[in-house]
C-alpha cells in the first residue's frame, strides 16, 4: 500500500484525527472535491463554517439573490443522472432553488457524512518533516492530512464598510452574505442600503416593494443591464435536458465558459445604425449577452468602450424619470463591462418610486458616520430602522488571508502573496506543498461551476497520479511558476478592466492594504486554459515536482 493511502486508511489515533485530505469549504467546490477524492479511496474530511452545504448559496439569502448566468449551464455536469433528475424552475435560478439543488446533490451522493459543519478553519500549517498539514479550527480542534484542499470560494470573505460608528446603530444591520435564515420584514420600515454593486442591484428593487422608505447610499454607480429572467416550462426543461451535452460542449468552447461568445466584429468597423440595432437586440435578450456576446473590442478599445457605454447610459436615461437621478446612476469613472456587469430586474425603475431616495455619497453627501438612529451625511441624518451593508467582499485572496496558512519554512501565504499570488495554473501555490486550490488565484474562472469542475478534475488527476506511483508530495517548480505568473499578468495588460478598481483587481478600501491593483485571475481564453491543463495532465504533470 502506498504512503498516501496508508495515511488515508490509518485508524484515527487518539487526539489529532488524520485524513488523506482535508477540504476547507462545503460549497460547490468542496462538495465536488470530496466526491472525487472519495472515489480515489481517500479518507476525507470537509470543514465548513456554515451549518450545512451550499457556500455562497447557503450564505447569500438576501431578497432578490439569484444567478446572473443561465441556470442550465450552472449545475454540475459530472453526473448525467443528476442532470436528468433536476429541473431548473427559472432561467436564472433564485437562491432558494439553487440551495435546494445543492442539498439534493449532497443527499444523492451522501456527502454530509464526511463533512463537519460549524467548523471554521483558522490555521493550516505544513509540517515538512512529516509531510502533513495540521489544520486548526476555531474551537481549537486539530486534524492532520496529507493533502489540504482549499475550496474557499472567490467571494466568501465579506467586508463591512470602514465607516465610524458602525457598531452604534441600534436597529438590525445585515451584510447580505450573512443574511438571516428567517425572512426580514421591511413592511413599514425605513431601510438604508450602503453599496450599489451586483448584490445591492438585485436586492434594491425587491426591498423597495415593501419598505416604507428606502435610502440607497451610493459611492460609485455601476453599469447594469436587464436580466430578463423567466420561468422554464416542463417541455422547455425536457428540451434543455436533451441538449445538455451540446450546451456544455459549447460553453467549453467560449472564453469564459458561458453560452455567450463575443461577436467577431469590431465596434469601430460597424456603421453606427447597425451597431445600435445590434445593441438593442442584445439589451432585449436575457443574460450576459450584452457584455460577453458584444463586439470583441469593447473590453480593450477605449473608443469602442465609450460607444457601448453611451448606449447603456442612454438606456438608463430612458428608464429613470428624474434626469438628475439618472445622471447620478451613470458611471463616469469606468466604462461598461470593465467591472463585472450586474444584471438587474427593475433596478433603474426602483428609483422612479416615491419611497426610494438615491444619496450620492461621493459628490453630494459624503457619509460622516453611522449613528444609533441611522446615517449622518454632510447634509443631514437619515433615520433608519434597518441598515444593509451591501459592501462586497475581499475578492479571491481574501478567504485565504483569513486563514493562517503556512507552507515550507513556515512562510505565511498572505506574505508570499503580498505583491502577487504565485502559482502554477492557479492550482498549486509556490512554497505550499500538497495544497490543492479549487478556484485559486491566477486560474481561469467565468462560469463558476464549470471552472470548479475543471479545477477539481485536474487536481483529482494529480492525486490519482500520486497514488498510482506512491508519491507523497507535490509542489510547483520555480520556472513554471515564473512562466505562469508572467502569462497571467500579460493576459491582463490589454484589458480596460485592469485599469479599474474592483474586487476583480483586488482593491477593497475596507481592508487594510488592499489599495493596489493586482491581477487575480487568468484572463486568457478558456479554450487555451483547458488545452494547457490537458497537456500538463497528459504529459504526466512534468511541470510539478513529486517525491
Ligand atoms: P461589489 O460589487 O464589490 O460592490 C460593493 C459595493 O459597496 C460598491 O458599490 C462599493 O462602492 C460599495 N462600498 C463598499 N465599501 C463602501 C463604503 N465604505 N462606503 C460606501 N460604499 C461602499 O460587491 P457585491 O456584493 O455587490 O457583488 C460582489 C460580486 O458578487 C459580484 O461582482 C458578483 O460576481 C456576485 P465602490 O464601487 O467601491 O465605490
Amino acid at each position: 500500500m502506498n504512503d498516501v493511502v496508508a495515511v488515508a486508511r490509518r485508524p484515527r489515533p487518539t487526539g489529532t484525527a488524520e485524513f488523506g485530505a482535508i477540504v476547507i469549504g462545503a460549497g460547490i467546490s468542496g462538495m465536488f472535491m470530496l466526491y472525487r477524492l472519495r472515489e480515489l479511496g481517500m479518507r476525507v474530511r470537509v470543514f465548513e463554517t456554515g451549518s450545512d452545504v451550499g457556500g455562497t448559496w447557503y450564505w447569500n439569502r438576501y431578497p432578490g439573490a439569484r444567478f446572473d448566468s443561465e441556470s442550465w449551464t450552472y449545475g454540475y455536469s459530472f453526473s448525467k443522472e443528476l442532470m436528468q433528475e433536476w429541473d431548473w424552475k427559472e432561467h436564472f435560478s433564485p437562491q432558494p432553488d439553487t440551495l435546494e439543488y445543492l442539498n439534493r446533490v449532497a443527499d444523492k451522493f451522501d456527502l454530509r457524512r464526511d463533512m463537519q459543519f460549524d467548523s471554521t478553519v483558522t490555521a493550516a500549517h505544513w509540517d515538512d518533516a512529516a509531510g502533513l498539514w495540521t489544520v486548526t479550527l476555531e474551537s481549537g480542534e486539530q486534524a492532520r492530512s496529507r493533502f489540504l484542499c482549499t475550496a474557499v470560494g472567490i467571494l466568501s470573505a465579506h467586508t463591512l464598510p470602514a465607516i465610524p460608528g458602525r457598531d452604534r446603530f441600534r436597529g438590525p444591520a445585515y451584510h447580505p452574505a450573512r443574511w438571516p435564515h428567517t425572512p426580514v420584514d421591511f413592511t413599514g420600515k425605513c431601510v438604508g442600503v450602503i453599496g450599489t454593486g451586483a448584490t445591492a442591484i438585485q436586492a434594491i428593487p425587491e426591498i423597495a416593494k415593501s419598505a416604507k422608505h428606502l435610502t440607497v447610499f451610493q459611492r460609485r454607480p455601476n453599469w447594469a443591464a436587464p436580466l430578463h429572467n423567466s420561468t422554464i416550462s416542463k417541455s422547455e426543461m425536457d428540451a434543455i435536458k436533451a441538449r445538455y451535452d451540446q450546451i456544455y460542449a459549447h460553453c467549453a468552447s467560449t472564453p469564459m465558459w458561458f453560452i455567450h461568445q463575443a461577436d467577431p466584429r469590431k465596434t469601430v468597423d460597424v456603421p453606427p445604425d447597425e451597431r445600435e440595432a445590434f445593441w438593442e437586440k442584445l439589451y432585449a435578450e436575457p443574460g450576459f449577452g450584452i457584455w460577453l456576446g458584444n463586439f470583441r473590442d469593447i473590453g480593450v478599445n477605449e473608443e469602442a468602450n465609450a460607444a457601448i457605454s453611451e448606449f447603456i447610459a442612454k438606456k438608463i436615461r430612458q428608464r429613470v424619470t428624474d434626469p438628475a437621478v439618472a445622471e447620478k446612476l451613470i458611471p463616469k469613472d469606468h466604462g461598461f463591462g470593465t467591472r463585472r456587469v450586474p444584471l438587474e430586474s427593475g433596478y433603474f425603475e426602483a428609483y422612479n418610486r416615491a419611497n426610494v431616495l438615491l444619496v450620492d455619497t461621493l459628490c453630494d453627501e459624503p457619509i460622516e458616520r453611522i449613528t444609533p438612529l441611522g446615517i449622518k451625511t454632510s447634509r443631514r441624518e437619515h433615520e433608519l430602522d434597518i441598515l444593509i451593508y451591501a459592501t462586497g467582499f475581499d475578492g479571491v485572496t481574501g478567504a485565504f488571508d483569513r486563514i493562517d496558512i503556512r507552507g515550507t519554512g513556515a512562510v505565511q501565504l498572505k506574505d508570499a502573496w503580498a505583491e502577487s499570488p504565485r502559482t502554477y495554473l492557479g492550482m498549486l501555490a509556490e512554497g505550499f506543498p500538497n495544497m490543492l486550490m479549487v478556484l485559486g488565484p491566477h486560474t481561469a474562472r467565468g462560469n463558476i461551476p464549470q471552472a470548479v469542475e475543471h479545477s477539481v478534475e485536474f487536481q483529482a488527476g494529480i492525486v490519482r497520479f500520486m497514488l498510482e506511483r506512491g508519491h507523497v508530495r507535490v509542489e510547483t517548480r520555480p520556472e513554471h511558476v515564473a512562466e505562469w505568473t508572467e502569462t497571467v499578468i500579460k493576459a491582463a495588460e490589454p484589458l480596460l478592466s485592469s485599469k479599474v478598481d474592483s474586487w476583480q483587481t483586488g482593491v477593497n478600501r475596507n481592508v487594510e492594504g488592499r489599495t493596489v491593483r493586482r491581477v487575480l485571475g487568468y484572463n486568457g481564453h478558456g479554450i487555451h486554459f483547458r488545452r494547457k491543463t490537458d497537456e500538463v495532465a497528459k504529459g504526466g504533470y512534468k511541470e510539478f515536482l513529486f517525491c
